[in-house]
This record gives structure tokens, sequence and C-alpha cells, in this order.
């Protein structure tokens, strides 16, 4: 299978890392989603990443929908999300917040910022975002969090957190979130999160 996307988008990193994690081997198509956008519309019509193409050249788009294939090929047992009841409802709820903080400080504040010529942008909007991302960072951290393992939970929080650690330092200074702090330090140690770095990520700036 081919995992189309780059590791700056934490959407396409947990499903790398999940790939990893259960030792599924994938082959890595870095193609941009700005910088190759017709060529990534052939791939998924709406431009975006991930997609997986599988073997069989079906390919599936949206991380959610990915994990839930890769976690019904490796059946409940070695699955990252809790199969039923509370425990998957309460992933699922953590998963929101951490996509929902990656979707309002990314795609919200940092598209706005970066993307949009500055004459269009409208800063009650981007305040908005920010507000909204930080949010969900504050109610991810008043949560407890295991101090070993990995799921699906741990995973995508860790990218989101790693993301936004990396791209809007202000954000996220030492000290602010430590639980979501100690979460992400334990698991950047691991292989599958050194392998999907993207500590050579060069912020850019806004104008
Ligand atoms: N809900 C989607 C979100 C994917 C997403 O927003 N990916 C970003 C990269 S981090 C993207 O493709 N942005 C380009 C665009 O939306 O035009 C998922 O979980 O896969």
């Amino acid at each position: 299978m081919i995992l189309v996307g780059q590791y700056d988008s934490p959407y396409t990193r947990r499903v790398a890392i999940s790939l990893k994690v259960l030792g599924i081997a994938y082959e890595h198509d870095t193609r941009s989603v700005f910088g190759d956008f017709d060529s990534m519309r052939t791939t998924n019509p709406l431009g975006r990443i991930p997609s997986l193409i599988l073997d069989s050249g079906d390919v599936l788009i949206d991380s959610a929908a990915i994990l839930d294939h890769i976690d019904e090929i490796v059946g409940p047992e070695r699955a990252l999300l809790p199969p039923s009841g509370k425990p998957r409802r309460d992933a699922l709820q953590r998963i929101a917040l951490a996509n929902g903080a990656v979707d309002k400080i990314g795609g919200g504040v940092n598209y706005e910022t970066l993307i949009r010529p500055k004459q269009y942008r409208w800063p009650d909007w981007i305040e908005r975002c920010k507000t909204q991302g930080l949010g969900a960072l504050a109610a991810l951290d008043a949560l407890a969090w295991p101090q070993d393992g990995i799921d699906q939970a741990q995973i995508t929080t860790a990218c989101a957190f790693d993301y936004i650690q990396v791209t809007n330092p202000d954000m996220a200074p030492a000290g602010r979130y430590p639980r979501l702090a100690a979460l992400t330090d334990r698991l950047r140690r691991r292989a599958e999160f050194r392998e999907t770095s993207f500590s050579d990520y060069a912020v850019p700036k806004a104008d």
C-alpha cells in the first residue's frame, strides 16, 4: 500500500505511526497538497492528505476512514481503538478534540495567516479559531493520560500537540500543558515517532 502525504500533516502522521506500530509496511508518496495540487486531486478529488492507496488500487481518503480500515485488517485484539462501550467513546472524544485542535490551529489560524493575503484576513475569525484550538488543548490537558503503552487516542493527541509545538510554539509554551507535554515527550522517543519526525520543517512566516 502507498501512504500519500507528508509528515508535517498530523493527520497523515497519525496514519503513518499507526501503520508502523502495527507492523504494516507501506510506500510513502510525498507529493504536496499545495505544490502538487493538480496531481493530488487525481488521487483524492478533495486534493487533501492523507490518502491510502491499497494494493487492490482502491483509494481510502480521510485519516479516520483509513485508520478504521487498518484496525479492521489487524482485528479487534490488536486494533488501536477500543472495540465498543465507554473506552471507545472516551477514545473518540479525545481524538475529536486533538484533530479539532489541528483543524482550528493548522487549518484555521495557520492557513488564514500564511496563505490568505493580508488585506483579506479577518482578525476576529483568526482569534476565534485560536480560542477554539486552545480550548481543545486545555480540555485534553485536563484528562489523565497513560504513562505507558500506545493507542490511537495517544498517537493522535501526541501528533496534534507535536505539530502545534513546532508550528505555533507561542500557543504551547513550556509548562502550559504539562500532561500533553509528558505524553508527547514519551511518545516522541519511540521509533515510530522518530521515523516520522518533521523537525526539519521550516515554519513559514506570515507577512
Ligand atoms: N479530516 C481530514 C483532514 C485532512 C486535512 O485537512 N489535511 C490537510 C493537511 S494537514 C490538507 O490536506 N490540507 C489542504 C486542504 O485542505 O486544502 C483527515 O483527517 O484526513
